[in-house]
Parts: C-alpha cells; structure tokens; sequence
C-alpha cells in the first residue's frame, strides 16, 4: 500500500531532541504503548533533519524527486486516489453534549469515540516509525500563540509542518516545563488509507485531536484546520479572541498610509490569491503584503481588533496558478517546495491545468499514469496543492512575525456565486456584517469531498471549521462587537458572478485591487456609496476602473441588485436559520426580518 513505508534507523544525532515537559513525554508514553511503533523519531525542524526524511521518503517512494535545476529542492508526493481533499463526512466534533457542537457539526461521543479510535490505532504504527513533532502556531513572542504536538507515522506530514508551521526548538521553549500549561495534543496514523476507517476527530475539552485513515491536507496537517480553527475557534470562544478563516493583507497608499484587512472566503474561492494580489499597472505605487493566506487569529487592543497568522506556510491551490494569474505564487512556489498531485513531466518539472505555456506532449498525471494532451483526464487533480514556506513570498509584509499582530481596517466576506451577490457592497455596521457573513453562501468546490458547484450556506467560511455550536459562534461575533470602539469595517465581495454566455463578468485576480482601493477609501471616509437595502453598494463612478476592459453592461450587472433573485436569497436565509434549529441569536433573526421587510417578503 502506498505511504506505508517501513521504519526508518536514523544515524546518531538526529530523531532525538526530547521535550522535557513530562506531560508531553507521558503522553508520547500513552501513544507509543497503544501504536507499538519500531521506533520513536523526536524531531527538531533542523536542516539536517529534513534532508535525512528527504532522502528516506525518495527511497520509499513517498517523495518523486523534481527536476532541481527547475524547481530547486522541491518534490512530488502523491496522496492515494481515494484520498485527495478534506472529508467533512467523517470529521467530528466530540463534546459531551451534542448541544454543544451543534447543529452544523457531525458530533460523536467522545468516551465511545475515545474507544473506537483507540482500537483502530492499537498496533497501528507496528513496524513503523513515530514521529514526535513539537510545533508552534504563531509568532514566537504573541499573546495569542498556541503549541501543538503531533505524533504521526507520516514522514510526508513531519516535512510539510516544517514548512506550514514553526517547528522544534521555539515551541519547546514555548511550552516550557510547566506539566499544566496549554498545549494541543495531536495524533495521526494512515492506517491502511481506507476510506471506511478515516475519522478526523476534535476533542475540544481536551484540547486533542485524533486523525485516521487520510494522508491528506487539512485531514493530517493537524496544525491547520484542526488546531487553528476548529480547537482553536472553541479557546477563541473561552479565552475572547477569535480564530478565522481568514487571508490578512497589508495594503498601502503611494503615500505611505498602509491599512490591514482579512478576508474570509470559503476553500479554493481565492484566499491566497488575493493575499499576493499584485495591483494592475494603473495603480502605480500601491502595495500589497501578504500576512497570511488562510487563518487569522485575532485579539483586541486598545478598542481595536490586531491580527495576525498562526501558520509559516501556503498550503496553496495548484490548479490556475500561473505567472498571469498569481506570479508572487508562482515565484514562491519555483523552490523549496512540497507538490501534492500534481502532473510530472517527462522532463522531472511539474504541470498543472492553467499553468504558464505548451501542457507538455507526455507526462505523468496525479494518479500516476500515462497523460497526454489528448487524454480525458486531468493532469492535476484539481484540489492539487503547494506546500511552500511563507519566507518564499515575495510580498511578505514586514510584520508578518509582530506578536502584537497588525491592526485590521476591514473584514471582508466572500463567496463563489455565479448570481444574485454584487461585485462589493458594504455592512452598516458591526451587527449587519456579521449578518451578512452568517448568511454568506459559496459554490462548492473541489477542496471537500462530494458534490462541486452546489450553493451552500457557509457562515464565515466556518461551516466546516467551527469547532462548536454555530449559534454561539455568532454570539459571539456579536459580543466581541459590543468590545471594540473601533471595529473594522465589514464588506462582502464576490469575484464570481457570471454573465447569461456563463462566464465570469469581473477579471478577478490583480484586477480585485480596484474593489480594495474602493473598500480603503470606506474606512478612509472618502469613498462614495449608495444605500441600498442590503448595505452601501458602490455606483460604476465609485470604482477606479480606468484602463480596464470590462464594457459598461458587466459593470452595471455586477453592481446591480435583481429584486427577484434577492427575494430568493431571503428567503434562503431563512431556510438556513431555520435549518439550525433555534440557535440564532435574536439580533440576527431581527437582522434578517428587517431585511425581508425591504423586500416585501
Ligand atoms: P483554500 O486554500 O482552499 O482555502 O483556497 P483559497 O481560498 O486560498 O483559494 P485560491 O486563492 O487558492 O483560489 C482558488 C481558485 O480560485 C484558483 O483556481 C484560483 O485561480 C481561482 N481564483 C482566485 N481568485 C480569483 C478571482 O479573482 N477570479 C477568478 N475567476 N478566479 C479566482
Ligand atoms: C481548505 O480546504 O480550506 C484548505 C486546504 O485550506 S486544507 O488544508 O486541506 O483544509
Ligand atoms: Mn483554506
């Protein structure tokens, strides 16, 4: 079976940095005795280290080595076919009330989930290799930083959280010697990959997390939608901060005024993207710095919500990255990087539909078999992925590791909807925008298992990563507004509208700048807007849309409301919040009877 490799001897000097911390060593203890590894291999995060699991994964074949003289020390891995995106079915949020996770989680039992799992990962890593690895969510000297440890019997997932998060020493540091402090206890095994016996389970209570079956993504980077969402959300509830589904950007004026926004888009609806956003050439002198592509975590200060990113990596969309589409991806993604299913060429470079070029005339595709332009299949899967340090960014923003976290001038919601949402419109205020972001609904995409293209409701981005009842996580999106004397601004946009010939009417990508720049002048106070019964929506002479191709027709249609369409969006509110049972906090439900009123509903 591919991934299951057989253990690995390291020589003298690597695979033996031990935390001190004696709750950590009791429970590797725990772990070990129930999986009956061969060996146990504590990592470090070290070069050295990496390069030994480098050369052992290319042995084992769970590493293809790449043309270097193309994509400098980086490699292919390819995931088994049946496991190649999240699986939202079989993860689990595990409380002792079902009450508590809610109604948009799949909830389980935690003593009888505790016991299922334990049987499936009894003798699981016989023969095999655990991996310690100490890592750390954010920067080194921020209040809002979190260490994890994940045991895992994956050398693909301890080379990928050297890349996504800061690992080793620093979080050993971190955590200190104190058995009682806070810290999030990870477990991974493939297993043997069968889709029938791969849980992803959340144990909030005890700040743990048991993932099987997988070797993909956010199914196995507990770091990522695990820890810095789903346990995170529910420390965020307890301890009054908040944990996103967030990119945060720096954006700043020729001038030099910088303002910092986050965005919430659900997967693969252009998170990284707008993050690296470079501004098209008539807005010379403005810039745009990546703070992170896909999870803010955020505090208040003095009024004021500061942010910042807990990750060190992109675990980035492969499919439409291309030098037009994203160059600052492209150049981070040109080294040191991990590919997940993507196409090899005959030539040991990468392919991928959309990048840069002639496809090549043969190459490998993602399942491993022949491919040729002509094929039916596709070359990448389209949930593909880069796995690429954040220090590879070009446009890294220069606070990206400021503990206090950058201050945020705006949060902006977003989804994939071919119809009914405008190009961009505006909340009233803090209560509206979290209406509109607990309303918000995307087209479903190829990051999840199931269906592609069907509208669901996805509050925040969140539906899969809240890690407890999505009544009180609006709750308490309302409670931390009734905290801040100076809220950001919150916006909606959406990059994805299409015309009656079925293609998008607004160019997206760099182009989105001119949808920024409107939302800067908002907090600015400068921008002009019109109200309208869902918000502040911009008139075309409100957007700078000088030296682009877009014919004033699309324009109009992007800006423009259709009454029929927005009386079924309401109505759809409606289904949704019925749907939760009575969760909705009473400001929403008024939010929304409001609204239905505009509109004669
Ligand atoms: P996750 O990593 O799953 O959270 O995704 P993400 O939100 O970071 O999305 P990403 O930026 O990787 O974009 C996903 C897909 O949408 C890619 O194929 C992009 O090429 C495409 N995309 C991104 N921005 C735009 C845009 O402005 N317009 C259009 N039409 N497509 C876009
Ligand atoms: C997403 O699906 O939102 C991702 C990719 O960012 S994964 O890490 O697999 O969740
Ligand atoms: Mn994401």
């Amino acid at each position: 079976m591919k991934n299951l490799a057989p253990a690995i001897f390291p020589p003298k000097g690597i695979g033996d940095t031990k935390p001190s911390n004696k709750a950590v060593l009791d429970w590797v203890d725990e772990i070990a005795k129930l999986t009956q590894p061969e060996n146990i291999f504590w990592c470090d995060g070290s070069e050295h280290e990496s390069e030994f699991l480098i050369a052992e994964s290319l042995k084992q074949n769970v590493l293809i080595e790449l043309n270097q003289k193309r994509v400098a020390r980086s490699y292919l891995h390819r995931s088994n076919p049946n496991d190649v995106a999240r699986v939202e079915q079989f993860t689990f949020v595990c409380t002792p009330t079902k009450q508590e996770a809610g109604p948009t989680n799949n909830w389980a039992e935690p003593t009888e989930t505790y016991a299922k799992l334990r049987a499936l990962l009894s003798a699981a890593m016989r023969g095999r290799t655990m991996f310690v690895i100490p890592y750390m969510m954010g920067p080194a000297d921020s209040p809002l930083t979190k260490v994890g440890f994940e045991i895992t019997d994956s050398k693909y997932v301890v080379l990928s959280l050297r890349i996504m998060t800061r690992m080793g020493d620093v979080a050993l540091k971190r955590l200190g010697n104190d058995p009682s402090a806070e810290w999030n206890r990870g477990v991974h095994s493939l297993l043997d990959v069968n889709p029938e016996r791969r849980f992803i389970c959340h144990f909030p209570r005890d700040n743990t997390i048991i993932s099987v079956g997988s070797g993909y993504g956010g199914n196995v980077l507990l770091s990522k939608k695990c820890l810095a969402l789903r346990i995170g959300s529910y420390l965020a509830r307890k301890q009054n901060w908040m944990a996103e589904h967030m990119l945060i950007l720096g954006v700043e004026s020729p001038e030099g005024r910088k303002h910092y926004v986050a965005a919430a888009f659900p997967s693969a609806c252009g998170k990284t993207n707008f993050a690296m956003l470079i501004p098209p050439a008539h807005f010379k002198g403005w810039k745009v710095t990546t703070v992170g592509d896909d999870i803010g975590w955020m505090r208040i200060r003095d009024g004021r919500l500061y942010a910042v990113n807990p990750e060190n990596g992109y675990f980035g969309v492969v499919p439409g990255t291309s030098y037009k589409s994203n160059p600052n991806a492209m150049r981070s993604i040109a080294h040191d990087t991990i590919y997940t299913n993507v196409a090899l060429a005959d030539d040991g470079d990468v392919w991928w539909e959309g990048k840069d070029g002639e496809p090549p005339e043969h190459a490998i595709d993602w399942r491993g078999n022949d491919w040729t332009p002509q094929s039916n299949e596709k070359a990448a899967h389209p949930n593909s992925r880069f796995t690429t340090p954040m220090r590879n960014n070009p446009v890294l923003d220069p606070d990206v590791d400021e503990g206090e976290g950058v201050p945020i001038s705006a949060i902006i919601f977003g989804g994939r909807r071919s119809d009914t949402v405008p190009l961009v419109y505006q909340a009233f205020d803090w209560n509206n925008g979290v209406y509109l972001g607990a309303t918000m609904a995307s087209e479903t995409t190829a990051a999840a298992t199931g269906a592609v293209g069907r509208v669901r409701r996805d509050p925040m981005a969140m539906l899969p990563f809240c890690g407890y009842n999505i009544g009180d996580y609006f709750q308490h999106w309302l409670d931390i507004g009734k905290q801040l004397t100076n809220p950001p601004l919150i916006f909606n946009v959406n990059w994805f509208r299409k015309g009656a010939d079925g293609k998008f009417l607004w160019p997206g990508f760099g182009e989105n700048m001119r949808v920024l720049k409107w939302m800067i002048d908002r907090c600015e106070g400068s921008g002009g807007a019109l109200k309208s019964p869902i918000g502040w929506l911009p008139s075309p002479h409100d957007l700078d849309l000088a030296e682009l191709d877009v014919d004033r027709n699309a324009v109009d249609e992007l800006l423009g409301l259709d009454h029929e369409e927005w009386q079924k969006e309401i109505a759809a509110h409606k289904e949704f919040f019925d749907s939760l049972g009575n969760v909705v906090p009473q400001e929403l439900q008024k939010q929304r009877e409001q609204l239905a009123a505009e509109f004669k509903l």
